[in-house]
């Protein structure tokens, strides 16, 4: 693995020699979001200068890379944020041709699947029109630069065969997934027209305990974590059926970083080649609290989608061949570390809640 540089000569040579010497710079939009917090951190761990956008709302929002926001001797000397927005391509344009950078991870977007429905047009613009913008960007770069897309299984929807590889037919299902075909698509149109160094990194589920709450597994693990320590008595959820491919998140950013490593760019799936039911994660989750879900689980429709992807499961046999990438977490450990994390969490906010509060300070 690494990058080689077959014809060089002299200066050239020499040029390469110092940037190879010199601190790689990586640009991560997405940086708050589950996968952007982790790969932010795996990648500062390899000494890159990790530059990241962050988009304003209304109330702060940066709870998955505090930690790094309150190290001193990371933020503003290896880890930098810039304010922006996918949908507003001159902070993109300004803040690359201030940053230059090698490397770019595209992972933002409106990521919820079930919300596309509600939402299609945000969906779109974010997910499928922002990547165009983005690509036509990183054609205008004067230096070299290699891109990694976010792209999605939900590209697959309703596949005619299984296991799905790079090459399965795309059948989206969902706004969501529409996007994200349509990102996949002019991915690989740019890199066959203009040659750019692009990677697809076609994603299957990945959980952790910063995913978001409204995600099936964290919804899950949360309340299995909540109603044991009798902080909640029910779990609404919908369709229980779907089979999904469930991996750790943090060993999938390691995919996405090995994808950049390469000498030319490609298509990857990511995915643990193993699928199971909601119904099963909810078996692995409630028995490491001791708990049998069928005594609280609810049936709401409010959470059945307009049309459903019933099964994924992903081959991830070109990731380990050609990048040496093998996800080492499966369904029910990752359910049990989920859970963990979440009783953690609980006891943890319980604890300071017992602590006496400062005294009120005094005016004079
Ligand atoms: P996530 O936790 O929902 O994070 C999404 C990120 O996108 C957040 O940082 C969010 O910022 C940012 N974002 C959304 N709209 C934006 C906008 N208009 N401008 C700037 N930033 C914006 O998603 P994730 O699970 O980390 O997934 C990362 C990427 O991989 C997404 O593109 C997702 O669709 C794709 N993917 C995920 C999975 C999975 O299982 N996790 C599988 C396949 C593909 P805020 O924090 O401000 O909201
Ligand atoms: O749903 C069912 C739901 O929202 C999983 C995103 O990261 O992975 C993710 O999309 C399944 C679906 O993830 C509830 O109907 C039942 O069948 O956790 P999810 P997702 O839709 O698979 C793909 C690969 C991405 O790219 C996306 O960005 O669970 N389900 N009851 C429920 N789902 C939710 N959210 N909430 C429920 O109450």
């Amino acid at each position: 693995m690494g990058r080689s540089f077959p014809c060089l000569h002299g200066a050239e040579k020499t040029n390469v020699a110092i940037k190879l010497t010199m601190q790689s710079k990586a640009f991560i939009t997405g940086v708050t979001g589950q996968d952007g917090s982790y790969l932010a951190e795996f990648l500062l761990g390899r000494g890159y200068a990790v530059h990241g956008l962050v988009r304003r709302a209304s109330m702060f929002n940066r709870s998955r890379i505090e930690a790094l926001r309150r190290d001193a001797e990371i933020y503003g000397k290896s880890f930098f944020l810039h304010y922006g927005d996918l949908q507003d391509a001159t902070s993109l344009r300004r803040i690359l041709a201030q940053v230059r950078p090698d490397e770019i991870y595209h992972l933002a977007g409106q990521s919820h699947v079930g919300l596309s429905f509600e939402i299609p047009e945000v969906t779109c613009n974010e997910v499928a029109n922002a990547t165009l913008g983005l690509l036509e960007l990183v054609r205008d770069q004067p230096q070299p630069v290699r891109l990694f897309h976010a792209s999605s299984s939900e590209i697959f929807g309703a596949p005619p065969t299984s296991p799905q590889t790079e090459d399965t037919p795309t059948r989206p299902r969902n706004p969501y997934g529409c996007a994200k075909a349509f990102a996949t698509d002019l991915c690989r149109v740019y890199r066959d027209a203009y040659g750019l160094f692009v990677c697809n990194g076609i994603a299957f589920n990945h959980e952790s305990p910063r995913r978001g709450e409204n995600f099936v597994t964290r919804k899950i693990s949360l309340a299995a974590a909540r109603i044991k320590v009798g902080l909640q008595r029910e779990l609404t959820l919908g369709n229980l059926e779907a089979r999904r491919d469930w991996g750790y998140a943090p060993e999938y950013v390691e995919g996405m970083w090995r994808m950049l490593q390469q000498d030319s760019p490609d298509d990857y799936v990511l995915a643990t080649g193993e699928s199971s039911t909601i119904g099963e994660f909810l078996d692995a989750a409630f028995e490491r609290v001791g708990l049998d879900w069928r005594a609280c689980v609810k049936f709401d429709p409010r959470f059945v989608r307009p049309a459903e992807v019933a099964m994924l499961v992903g081959d991830y046999s070109k990731a380990r061949r050609k990048l040496g990438w093998d996800p080492r977490t499966r369904m029910r450990a990752l359910a049990h570390l989920m859970v963990d994390a979440d009783l953690a969490a609980i006891a943890a906010e319980e604890r300071r809640s017992d602590e006496p509060s400062a005294p009120a300070r005094s005016s004079a």
